[in-house]
C-alpha cells in the first residue's frame, strides 16, 4: 500500500479493504489524519464496492406546514413563536393549496419537516397526509423528524407506534432523518435542552423500522461537538442499524451559522470548511458499513461541495427541494432548490452516473442507459 503515507492507517486500510468494520479508535484515526488522498481513496472504494459509479438524485419538494415551536434548540433560525413576524401555520387546505402551486410533473417526494407545534391534534397530521396523498397521488410523503413524532404523540397523549401507525395508514412512507443533532448527552444540553433524548430519538426509528417504515438518519455537525462525539453518534446508529436494517442514507448537516443564538455564542460567522465537509463524509461512508448510501446534502455544504464529495464515499445528493427553508433561514449560500436539469450535469460533470429514484430508493432513470 504506498499510496498511503501515514503509517497509522495502514492496519485501518487493511480491514477496509478487506470488507471488514473498522473501531471508534479506528474511526479517530481517519478523522485525524492528513493523509487525505489515502482517506478519499478508501471512501471511495467502498462506496464503489456498495453502488459503482452510481449518483441518485430525486425529484423532490420540501415542505415545512408550520415553523411555530418553543422547543427553543439553539442552533435554529428557522422557529417562531404564535403572532411573531415571519411566522407560518398552514390549515390543511392552505398546506394543500402551497403545494399545488409549486408541484412540478414527475416529482415523486415530497419531504415534510416543521416546527413542534403545541396544539395540533393527531388529526390535523393525519388529514393533512391523507389530503396530500388524494390531491398528489404521485407524491411519496416522506414526513416529520423523529423530534417531531414524539411531540404529536406527546400532545395527543399516545404513543410513538400509534402515531406512526395512524400516519402510515394516511400515506406516510418514509421518516426523513432529522432532530439527531449529536446524540450525546453533553452536546444536547448546550445546543437543544428541551429536544427529546437520544433514546427516544433511536426508540421512534427502531419502530418505524418495525413497522416496515425505512428512514434517514443525520447528524449536526460543526459547532461544539468533538470528533469523538461525532463517531459516537455513527456507533449507534451502526448499532440500530445492524437491529433493523431499517435506515437508507445517513446524511451529514454542515452547521449555518445565521440567525441563530448558537452561532452567536460561539463566535461562527462561517460554517465548516470544505476540508471538514469531506473529511465527515469520507469518515461516515468507511464507518457506517451497513448504511446503503452517504448524502452529500447540497443545501449546506453548496452544489460545488457536493460534487466534489462523490469522490469522497457520497452516493447520493438528495433532490431538486424547489424551496428549503430550515438551513437557508440560517443562512444557508446554496440555492433555495435546483433543477433537475442541474443535479443530472453536476454529477456528470463529476465523471459520474446520474440516477433519478423516488423516496423508497426504486431506480425511475438511469441515465447511462439512456446515453447507451
Ligand atoms: O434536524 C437546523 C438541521 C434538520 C440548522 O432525511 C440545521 O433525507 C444546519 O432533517 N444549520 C432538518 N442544520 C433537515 C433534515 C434533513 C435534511 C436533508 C435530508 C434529510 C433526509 C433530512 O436541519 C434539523 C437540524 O439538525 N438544522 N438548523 C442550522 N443552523
Amino acid at each position: 500500500m504506498r499510496w498511503i503515507r501515514d503509517p497509522a492507517l495502514v492496519p485501518v486500510a487493511e480491514k477496509v479493504l478487506a470488507g471488514e468494520r473498522i473501531s471508534l479508535e479506528e474511526g479517530l484515526r481517519l478523522y485525524q489524519t492528513r493523509d487525505l488522498p489515502a482517506l478519499l481513496r478508501l471512501a471511495h472504494a467502498v462506496r464503489t464496492r456498495k453502488t459503482g459509479d452510481k449518483v441518485y438524485f430525486v425529484h423532490s419538494l420540501r415542505f415545512s406546514q408550520t415553523n411555530i415551536c418553543y422547543v427553543g434548540c439553539k442552533f435554529c433560525a428557522f422557529a417562531r413563536r404564535f403572532g411573531e413576524e415571519g411566522a407560518w401555520d398552514y390549515e390543511v387546505e392552505e398546506a394543500l393549496d402551497w403545494i399545488a402551486e409549486r408541484y412540478q410533473p414527475g416529482m415523486t417526494e415530497l419531504h415534510i419537516a416543521s416546527g413542534h407545534h403545541p396544539k395540533r391534534p393527531l388529526s390535523y397530521y393525519v388529514e393533512l397526509l391523507a389530503g396530500i396523498k388524494e390531491r398528489f397521488p404521485s407524491l411519496q410523503i416522506k414526513a416529520f423528524t423523529a423530534a417531531e413524532i414524539a411531540h404529536i404523540a406527546k400532545v395527543a397523549k399516545t404513543d410513538v407506534e400509534t402515531v406512526l401507525r395512524a400516519l402510515k395508514e394516511a400515506g406516510l412512507v418514509m421518516l426523513p432523518g432529522g432532530g439527531a443533532e449529536i446524540f450525546a448527552e453533553r452536546v444536547r444540553r448546550i445546543i437543544a435542552p428541551a429536544k427529546i433524548k437520544a433514546e427516544v430519538w433511536l426508540e421512534v426509528h427502531r419502530t418505524a423500522h418495525r413497522l416496515g417504515i425505512p428512514t434517514n438518519a443525520t447528524m449536526l455537525y460543526g459547532h461544539v461537538e468533538t470528533l469523538e462525539e461525532r463517531l459516537d453518534h455513527m456507533d449507534r446508529l451502526r448499532k440500530l442499524q445492524d437491529e433493523t436494517g431499517g435506515f437508507m442514507s445517513f446524511i451529514p448537516l454542515a452547521f449555518q451559522p445565521d440567525g441563530n443564538p448558537l452561532a452567536r455564542e460561539l463566535g461562527k460567522t462561517e460554517p465548516p470548511d470544505a476540508v471538514d465537509d469531506l473529511k465527515n463524509l469520507a469518515v461516515a461512508r468507511i464507518f457506517l458499513d451497513n448504511f446503503p448510501h452517504i448524502k452529500g446534502y447540497w443545501a449546506t455544504i453548496t452544489p460545488e461541495i457536493a460534487q466534489v464529495s462523490l469522490d469522497w464515499g457520497v452516493s447520493d445528493i438528495d433532490g431538486t427541494l424547489v424551496e428549503e427553508k430550515i438551513v437557508h433561514m440560517a443562512g444557508a449560500r446554496a440555492p433555495e432548490g435546483l433543477s433537475k436539469e442541474a443535479l443530472v450535469d453536476l454529477i456528470r460533470r463529476a465523471g459520474y452516473r446520474p440516477v433519478e429514484r423516488d423516496a423508497l430508493y426504486h431506480e425511475l432513470r438511469d441515465y447511462a442507459k439512456e446515453a447507451a
